[in-house]
């Protein structure tokens, strides 16, 4: 049975080819879905408008739109199960990480429900016989892309605030994750959110997405995945000329400085680069390590890789399940061939798991590679999996201008007691995020994006419900 998908302020099976999902820990179907024709784009877009421009839905004030947002958080929440396995199935993310992107995506509704409640508008001081302020307002339709690596927390972290800003949603998910972002539409459904505000439609980038974006009504594009398909939306938002936000690829430095507390430092690096597999937008996939403490800090690495359990998704000792398809599992592996052939001395890992079925799931091991220099590919690449790349560094300087020799500029991780030198580091890396003596910590009250290559725009924080609002300056004559 083909499932259906909410668009034109109702569930419709679609007209174009059926879109099967895949669950890569077992090789098997887990959907087939059906997906929108060119005319049922268009047709869904012009029913989104006519909802964002309903007296109802733009006349409602912040705090309306805030309980709307509560209710919504709350069905989240009682369906934080099912939403968890529905990704599990179909990106094989362990079952604990994926129970978690679904409590932290009933979070950030409940943050923006608060921002609604609470955020102030400007008003300058006068400079003439006139009062003068700030008015935020919605875009109308704003079409939110997501990737298959988290669709449960990023495509809350996209809808949440496009909402609560006032404009109505069509969100295109991944073709490998469809099934969180159709639940989410029926949360927003069953929390009384007006047809037509949240819509979803499957399929693939290249044609339902590219005609999505290309789209009229379409008046602002938020955009999570790969930095060529950054670039790419970049060119039809500017030749629309409507604002658009990216968040893209990473290739993250992460220092551990020969003073660092190992331990702590070894396990930040561990959950920094194989929690979820590596597919993460901020995995810290190049570690520098000051040349005194190299050996030490692989030798402890490798110890406690081997302890990590990789199984089943389900199973609830899994530390690690399988890559998202064996498509991009093969992608892992041809980056790790490429790294031995460039004479990368392969410390851990670097191969499929002998104790599961890796002919029907996609799994791999967590792999180390030491021995190879920053300017090697597989170190200035992005590969979004379950690799590590050890480099040693002699000094400060060394090491600024190592971490920074990348396109990328997404996150940084930086292990030391020096607190100065931290800071030091911290304010010279070209990144959106620095940890220091932390990793992966993340906050939906702190602004998020990238540096350079990594992205335009910041989400989350109270950055993040502007990014989906345009200023209007109201003048009133008071003589
Ligand atoms: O991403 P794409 P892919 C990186 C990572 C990964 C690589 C490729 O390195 O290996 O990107 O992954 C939609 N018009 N990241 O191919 O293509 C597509 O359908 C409109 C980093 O999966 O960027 C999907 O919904 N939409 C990352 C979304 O874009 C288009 C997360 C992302 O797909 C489109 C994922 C088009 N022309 C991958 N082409 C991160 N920053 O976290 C594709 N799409």
């Amino acid at each position: 049975m083909r499932l259906s998908f909410p668009a034109s302020g109702g569930w419709i099976t679609g007209s174009g080819p059926t879109l099967k999902t895949v669950n890569p820990a077992t090789g098997t179907i887990t959907a087939e879905i059906g997906t929108p024709t060119a005319s049922e784009v268009a047709a869904a877009c012009e029913a989104a408008l006519q909802a964002a421009r309903q007296p109802a839905w733009r006349r409602l004030k912040p705090h309306q739109r805030a309980a709307m947002l509560h209710r919504i958080a709350d069905e989240l929440t009682r369906e934080g199960e099912t939403l968890a396995h529905l990704q599990m199935v179909e990106n094989g993310k362990s079952l604990k990480e994926c129970r978690a992107q679904a409590a932290s995506a009933a979070a950030t509704f409940r943050y923006y429900a608060a921002v609604c409640e609470t955020l102030e508008a400007a008003m300058p001081p006068s400079r003439g016989e006139y009062v003068n302020f700030t008015l935020h307002q919605p875009y109308g339709v704003v079409a939110a892309i997501t990737p298959w690596n988290s669709p449960l927390t990023m495509e809350a972290q996209k809808v949440a605030p496009a909402l609560a800003a006032g404009n109505a949603v069509i969100l295109k998910p991944s073709e490998l994750t469809t099934l969180p972002g159709l639940e989410l539409a029926r949360v927003c459904e069953r929390a009384g959110l007006p047809p037509g505000l949240m819509s979803v439609l499957p399929g693939h980038g290249r044609d339902v997405g590219a005609t999505l974006l290309n789209h009229p009504a379409i008046g602002m594009i938020s955009f999570t995945g790969g930095t060529a398909t950054g670039r790419m939306i970049a060119e039809t938002a500017a030749r629309r000329l409507i604002p658009t936000a990216l968040e893209l690829g990473g290739k993250s430095p992460h220092i551990i400085f020969d003073d660092a507390d190992l331990d702590a430092a070894c396990a930040g690096v561990l959950d920094g680069i194989f929690e979820g597999m590596g597919q993460s937008c901020v995995a810290g996939s190049r570690l520098f390590v000051q040349r005194g403490a190299h050996d030490a800090v692989v030798a402890r690495l490798c110890e406690a890789v081997r302890k990590l359990r990789i199984g089943t998704p389900d199973a609830v000792d899994t530390d690690l399940g399988p890559l998202a398809s064996m498509a991009h599992r093969e992608r892992v592996e041809g980056y790790v061939a490429l790294a031995r052939n460039d004479g990368g001395r392969i410390a851990a890992g670097g191969k499929r798991p002998d104790h599961l079925d890796c002919e029907r799931g996609a799994y791999y091991l967590p792999t180390i590679i030491t021995g190879l220099s920053n300017e090697a590919r597989v170190c200035r690449e992005e590969i979004f999996g379950p690799v590590l790349c050890v480099i040693p560094f002699d000094n400060e300087a060394d090491l600024v201008r190592q971490a920074n020799d990348t396109v990328y500029g997404l996150a940084c991780g930086i292990w030391s007691p020096d607190f100065k030198r931290a800071w030091r580091v911290a304010e010279a890396i070209e990144a959106g995020t620095v940890w220091i003596n932390t990793y992966k910590q993340l906050s939906i009250a702190a602004p998020f994006g990238g540096f350079k290559e990594s992205g335009l725009g910041r989400e989350k924080g109270l950055t993040g419900l502007r990014l989906y609002q345009q200023t209007k300056s109201i003048y009133i004559a008071t003589a």
